[in-house]
């Protein structure tokens, strides 16, 4: 890609905010209290999937079947952990430099998309006082199938009038990462460049990162 995208479409929870974190803590208790074991490895994989699926994950770990009134509880319980951590959320908890970028795309022309699994996606937007640099927010609320399935970068780039092969996605997650990559988008891994070795390139951190390197670094 040697002229700017089109458009750009940002993962939401270990892209835009350190939120990731809090999955980890939240469905680790849940874990804890139904004595099965969950570590980091694990957690990697839960990134991006939805509530449910990560639900599913865990309890197939523990080999563990429940009824659909015990699996909605216990989504319920953990989202009540989770969100005792996000409802405090402030601007600060922006990742650096992220929001930079954003408005260098942003003034460049390029539209910009927000592709998350959450279902607090809109909420944590707000309490971070973004919503206003997305153009199209997809997520949780508006999807069915959830990340490794592009459906929600697909239906963003279709908001957004653009095409997938004109757009670049930015994700965390090894989900979301292949979702990306099946619906015919580039994609830039934020985070350890082993555990997303499919995407185009990885960067650590939005510190210092501009349009300029994206194109060079695709090209
Ligand atoms: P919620 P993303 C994903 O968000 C998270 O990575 C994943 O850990 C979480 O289970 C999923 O959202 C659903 O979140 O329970 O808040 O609806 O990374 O796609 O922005
Ligand atoms: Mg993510």
């Amino acid at each position: 890609m040697s002229d700017k995208p089109q458009a750009c479409i940002f993962d939401l929870d270990g892209v835009i905010v350190d939120t990731a974190r809090y999955h980890f803590s939240a469905w680790s208790e849940l874990a804890n209290e139904l004595v099965i074991p969950f570590n980091e490895e694990d957690n990697e994989q839960l990134k991006g999937l939805s509530r449910i699926d990560s639900l599913e994950f865990i309890l197939r770990k523990g080999s563990l079947v429940l009824d659909n009134h015990t699996k909605v509880r216990l989504m319920d319980r953990k989202n009540d952990r989770y969100l005792s951590h996000v409802k405090t959320m402030t601007p600060a908890e922006l990742f650096p430099g992220v929001l930079e970028f954003i408005d260098e795309l942003r003034a460049e022309g390029v539209r910009i998309g927000l592709g998350s699994s959450s279902r607090n996606a809109p909420l944590i937007l707000d309490l971070c006082c973004i919503t206003d640099r997305f153009e199209t927010v997809v997520d949780g609320n508006s999807i069915t199938l959830s990340k490794p399935d592009p459906e929600v970068f697909l239906t963003g780039a279709q908001a957004l009038g653009a095409q997938p092969e004109n757009t670049v996605v930015f994700e965390d997650a090894v989900s979301g990462v292949k979702a990306g990559k099946a619906g015919g988008f580039r994609v830039v891994g934020v985070g350890s460049p082993e555990v997303l070795s499919e995407a185009d390139f990885t960067i650590s951190s939005f510190e210092g990162f501009s349009l300029q390197e994206l194109l060079s670094r695709l090209s």
